[in-house]
C-alpha cells in the first residue's frame, strides 16, 4: 500500500466509494466525478504506480483487469451499446491518481478521437 494514495485507501476502506465488484485482486467503484452515464474505475488492489511500472511477471493481473471490466460493463448493461475503457497513462496523457486504473465509460454516444 502507497500511503498517499487515495486508491490504495479506498481498497483498505480508509476512504469510501461505490464499489460494484471486488475479488482478491481487483476493486470496481463509481468515479467521483462521472464523465458519462456509466463511469466505473477498475483498479488493481495491490499498488501500481501506472502501466509504465508494470512488470512482465504482472501480465496475468493486467489481463485479469481487462475481462473483470468487460464482466463490470456486461452487468451494467453496455453491451448492446458499447463501452469504452481508458487507461490515462502518464501526468501529460491526464493522469491524476497515480494508481493504475481503467475507466469503464459508456451509456452516451462517444465521440472519436478523443481530446
Ligand atoms: O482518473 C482519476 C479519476 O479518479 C477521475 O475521473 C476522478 C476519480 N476519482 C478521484 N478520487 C476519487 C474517489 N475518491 N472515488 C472515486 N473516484 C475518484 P485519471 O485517469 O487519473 O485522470
Amino acid at each position: 500500500m502507497a500511503a498517499d494514495d487515495i486508491f490504495c485507501k479506498i481498497v483498505a476502506a480508509e476512504l469510501p466509494s461505490t464499489k460494484v465488484y471486488e475479488d482478491d485482486d481487483v476493486l470496481a467503484f463509481r468515479d467521483l466525478h462521472p464523465a458519462a452515464p456509466t463511469h466505473i474505475l477498475v483498479i488493481p488492489k495491490e499498488h501500481l504506480t501506472s502501466l509504465w511500472e508494470a512488470k512482465e511477471d504482472q501480465a496475468q493481473l493486467l489481463g485479469t483487469l481487462m475481462l473483470r471490466a468487460r464482466d463490470v460493463a456486461r452487468e451494467q448493461g453496455l453491451e448492446e451499446d458499447g463501452f469504452r475503457l481508458v487507461i490515462n497513462n502518464g501526468a501529460g496523457a491526464g493522469q491524476t491518481v497515480f494508481h493504475l486504473h481503467l475507466h469503464i465509460i459508456g451509456g452516451r454516444s462517444l465521440a472519436w478521437p478523443p481530446g
